[in-house]
């Protein structure tokens, strides 16, 4: 790459909804011109509106028209635009789109294929990362028969899990308690991952238990700079959708962010990394932690990785993607604060989440001091089945995570969405819980462990302890001791119950 940086002047978006319309937001704080793509049932949708130009590329089925390269490429060469944004999702990981976009001479805002490439082989790049001092879970390294990986079990030990190859997110996994269930498990999974994937290609890795989902996000340039911007706690998840994401995760601490970060650059030089990409880990309750993965694109929840660092992930995708270098060193990001995203979905969390599609009848959108929604929908538009259920994302920030968390229920109660069932209600209950607060929780954590209550809003001993946190973490920084009146008491009352709470 050379340093002379490359000027766009439009930026195709090969995706739809919120998403899309987040990065024509970007676009237009850089002036640059902007594409959308549509589906059939995406004409008047808000992606369409909003950009400078339109392009149909196909019936409502994303195969048909998202999932279209040479659509997409055509559109892109009629537009005359000089890059494309993929978003996340469709194409995103797909190393022959971005080889596709380079072969056209068009830019591709997101990683080379080789990097998405060796990533998006779960062996590879266990065996890459692992070879630049990466943690990785122990288990198999090659792409073994069936007898070898039933020798590798005994080693490895049980639980185990056995994993897709061409897997990820959680798609191909099963899990095997013993030696007696392995040749059956093995069996099925092969047929799963050779159904989904179209290879039945599988690796075993000791099953970590308990664990928390962390993931660091990376930024790196073209002239080989590598940073991390800290990490994002994703462990409130149902069914490997997350619902919940915050930054900075409670059982971070200064050295241990230093070591996860340090670690997740290692694992983007080591496939030549460009572009801005997260390596996911698994983090025990001994703070050991595992790689697991790299996504090689950016992700539905970059939002509070930009609340707590003040980076725009996304110009500074189109930065790098122009060949300029990284706008920071490693000591200018600064982490300040706390934030919070909610995933606002088409789903009754009454009905275990059954989706709920049709038309957005009337809405009323939080605002206010710390509150952000990334959406790509607004009245009158539908949720339809065909794809994905995410109605908004509302993201809060605060000084604290008590704050942060007292600004979310707030904002949540502001939320009014008629005409669909959504899990707002989920995430009340949710922010209500003991655990949630406490910061108690794993990945299992929704799945076993939390059921819908009662409506949150008559609930008001929860705001009271998380008021009193706040007050607490806010005396903490002062470092000042304060004389203590009768409320007070009543508070430091309730900060020793939730101190005893934290160490359950
Ligand atoms: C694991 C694991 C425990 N042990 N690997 C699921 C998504 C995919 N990225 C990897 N996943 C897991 N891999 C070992 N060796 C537990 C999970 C896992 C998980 C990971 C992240 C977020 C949510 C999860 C939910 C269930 C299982």
């Amino acid at each position: 790459m050379t340093e002379t940086p490359t000027l766009f002047r439009k930026v195709l978006i090969a995706n739809r909804g919120e998403i899309a319309v987040r990065i024509i937001r970007a676009c237009r704080e850089l002036g640059l011109s902007t594409v959308a793509v549509y589906s059939d049932v995406d004409r008047d949708a808000m992606h369409v509106r909003y950009a400078n130009s339109a392009y149909h590329i196909g019936p409502p089925a994303a195969r048909d028209s998202y999932l279209r390269i040479d659509r997409i490429l055509d559109a892109a060469k009629k537009s005359g635009a000089d890059a494309i944004h993929p978003g996340y999702g469709f194409l995103a990981e797909r190393p022959e789109f971005a080889q596709a976009c380079a072969d056209a001479g068009i830019a591709f805002i997101g990683p080379p294929a080789s990097a998405i490439g060796t990533m998006g082989d779960k062996v590879v790049a266990r065996q890459t990362v692992e070879a630049a001092g990466v943690p990785v879970v122990p288990g198999t390294e090659l792409n073994l028969l069936d007898d070898e990986l039933a020798h590798a079990a005994g080693f490895i030990g049980y639980p185990l899990l056995i994993k897709a190859t061409a897997g990820g997110g959680g798609k191909g996994m099963r899990r095997v308690e013993n030696a007696d269930q392995f040749e059956d498990a093995l069996h099925a999974a092969r047929r799963e991952a050779q159904a989904a994937f179209g290879d039945g290609s599988v690796y075993l890795e000791k099953l970590i238990q308990g664990a928390r989902h962390i993931e660091i996000q990376i930024l790196a340039d073209a002239h080989g700079n590598v940073i991390h911007l800290g990490e994002r706690e994703c462990s409130i998840q149902r069914r490997h959708q997350k619902l919940i994401e915050e930054s900075p995760s409670v059982v971070m601490d200064d050295d241990l962010r230093a070591r996860m970060g340090e670690v997740a650059v290692a694992a983007a030089k080591a496939v030549n990394y460009v572009n801005a990409g997260t390596v996911e880990f698994l983090v025990d309750a001994n703070r050991n932690f595992y790689f697991l993965e790299m996504n090689t694109r950016l992700q539905v929840e970059h939002p509070v990785t930009e609340l707590v660092t003040g980076i725009d992930i996304v110009k500074e995708q189109i930065r790098i993607a122009r060949g300029r270098r990284l706008s920071r060193t490693q000591d200018e990001v600064v982490m300040k604060g706390h934030a919070i995203e909610c995933r606002i979905n088409a789903e009754d969390p009454y009905q275990n989440f059954l989706p709920s599609t049709g038309k957005i009848t009337a809405m009323t959108i939080p605002a206010g001091p710390g509150v952000r929604v990334d959406s790509g929908v607004t009245t009158g538009d539908a949720i339809t089945p065909y794809y994905d259920p995410m109605i908004a994302k509302l993201i809060c920030w605060g000084e604290t995570r008590g704050e942060a968390l007292l600004r979310m229920r707030r904002a949540l109660s502001e939320y009014r969405i008629m005409g669909l069932k959504t899990n707002i209600p989920f995430h009340q209950n949710l922010l209500d819980s003991t655990r949630f607060i406490a910061g108690q929780f794993d990945t299992t954590f929704v799945e076993e462990r939390f059921t819908m209550g009662e409506g949150s809003e008559q609930r008001p001993e929860v705001a009271a302890i998380l008021a009193t946190l706040v007050a607490h973490e806010a005396r903490q920084k002062a470092a000042q001791v304060v004389g203590r009146n009768e409320r007070d008491i009543s508070n430091w009352k309730m900060i020793g119950r939730w101190q005893r709470m934290r160490q359950v």
